[in-house]
């Protein structure tokens, strides 16, 4: 795979500031496909001085103009297709085609819809007497994680340059390779220099140093919990923006009167997809009790056709927390109707698709994010009983409900303490709102409302 060793700063491929490198591996066959500079304070303030000096420019550029860069940038995105989906296939070990139709396929979407939206949002507004202008909020540090490589810096990257601000990307270390992949199509794109800069390395050591850094207004973060706290406090204690995008432990739930086998199927493929590693993943299946044999045994039918087509998750600390995961289940009493914590293969990360039913609302794999394919079937008695299941946990990030009739599961939608849920299977939006309720997160990616969060508004009274 290519890989540049230096980072892109101000327009241009720049050295680091130390020789340390990071070995990329392909999580199926656990060979070394790349290798990227590990950045450091110093390779961080040289970019967020970048973007600063490129602020006033990008800010004061007419959002049609903005809007023609970001479209430039999305027809890039669509020319290097092939491309985006095997560099992410090599650096996540997803299946090609999986990585073609979602890896490269939604961050053009999103491409495109922040194309469309520099050019139509309303950036001022007559509200009675006075006018009130949305202005950028200035630098920007996005810290994103590897599991959607591309989309989780397009998501953060589209919106921060379509409100007139500039930005600094520390990708996630196992995923460096899009990153950089990402960065050449913003210069093709002819992005002018210092609005988009990139700097790869660790994250306690360079992302640590963009979250902490004076001259950043708003860190934008996508990753675990633990990480998200700590961002936070460092913001709350500098008074700086923050918006953060954690974990979740989404409940799919079932209501007696939908399509059993559907909600079922489509219910295992959402968990299974990309290897379990969504933050939005319907990791909890609620049936009701009179359904509960036939639903367990449509959910192991369902996870036993995957077999090998699954892919590896992302690493081998991934896999030993995972497979961890699995153990404590068993552990904790759950039982087991597919997959295991066993290795299915000798090389490669991989882990089997894996079915627990008998779990218990309070077990740790029915509260704890696992991030890996491994869905958990429990049993409710009525619906507040599947409601206080569903809204029984830290999180509140996305989930989905089956019923016979749209309405009923609209009604039980509007009681869960979510950000997002599909509706008898729903359908990808890339203009709705996507976040958390609760320990999930603060903030919103997507859409107008993503957009709205690297604004700032200022009124004038007349
Ligand atoms: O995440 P980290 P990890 C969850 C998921 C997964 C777990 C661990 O449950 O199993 O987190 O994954 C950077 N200061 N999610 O360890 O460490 C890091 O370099 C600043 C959910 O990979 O949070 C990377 O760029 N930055 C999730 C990013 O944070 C730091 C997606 C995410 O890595 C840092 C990924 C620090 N001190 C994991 N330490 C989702 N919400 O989609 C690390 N980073």
């Amino acid at each position: 795979m290519k890989a540049h060793d230096g980072m892109y700063i101000d327009g241009a491929w720049r050295p680091a500031a130390s020789g340390e490198v990071i070995e990329v591996v392909n999580p199926a066959d656990e060979q070394v496909v790349g290798r990227v500079p590990a950045g450091t304070a110093a390779d961080v303030d040289t970019a967020v001085r970048a973007a600063r000096a490129a602020f006033p420019g990008w800010a004061a550029t007419p959002p049609a103009e903005r809007a023609a860069r970001l479209a430039a940038l999305r027809d890039v995105l669509v020319a290097r297709k092939d491309e985006i989906a095997e560099t992410v296939t090599a650096e996540l070990g997803s299946p090609l085609n999986f990585s073609q139709a979602v890896h490269a396929g939604v961050p053009i979407a999103v491409a495109g819809s922040y194309a469309e939206l520099a050019a139509t949002y309303a950036f001022e507004e007559k509200v009675g007497n006075s006018t009130v202008y949305h202005e950028p909020i200035g630098v920007v540090g996005a810290i994103t994680p590897w599991n959607y490589p591309l989309h989780q810096i397009v998501a953060k990257v589209g919106p921060a340059l379509a409100a007139g601000c500039t930005v600094v990307v520390k990708p996630a270390e196992d995923t460096p390779l899009v990153a950089q992949l990402f960065a050449e199509a913003v210069h093709e794109a002819g992005m002018p220099a210092g609005v988009f800069n990139l700097v790869t390395g660790r994250g306690p050591v360079a992302g640590q140093a963009l979250a902490e850094h004076p001259d950043v207004d708003l860190v934008s973060f996508t990753g675990s919990t633990a990480v998200g706290r700590q961002i936070a406090a460092v913001a709350a204690a500098a008074i700086k923006k923050v918006a953060l995008e954690l974990g979740g432990k989404s409940a799919n739930v079932i209501l007696p009167s939908a399509d059993l086998a559907k909600a079922v199927n489509v219910g295992v493929a959402n968990v299974m997809s990309n290897s379990g590693q969504t933050c939005s993943a319907w990791t909890r299946m609620l049936v009701h009790r009179d359904q509960y044999d036939e639903a367990v045994e449509l959910a192991r039918a369902a996870a036993a056709k995957y077999g090998e087509r699954i892919g590896p998750v992302v690493s081998a600390k991934q896999q030993t927390r995972v497979r961890g995961y699995i153990e404590k289940g068993v552990a904790e009493g759950a039982r087991l109707v597919a997959g295991g914590p066993e290795a299915p293969r000798e090389q490669g990360y991989f882990v089997s698709p894996t079915v627990f039913a008998d779990v218990t609302p309070e077990m740790t794999i029915a509260q704890e994010e696992i991030f890996g394919p491994v869905l958990s079937i429990l049993k409710y008695e009525d619906e507040a009983d599947a409601l206080r299941i569903a809204n029984g946990t830290v999180y509140g990030l996305a989930g989905a409900v089956w019923a016979g009739e749209e309405a009923e599961a609209v009604a039980f939608a509007r009681c869960m303490d979510t950000g997002q849920v599909d509706i008898n299977g729903g359908r990808f939006n890339p203009l709705a709102p996507f976040g958390g309720y609760k320990q999930s997160g603060v903030g919103r990616e997507l859409g107008a409302h993503g957009l709205t969060e690297y604004l700032q508004t200022k009124s004038l009274q007349f």
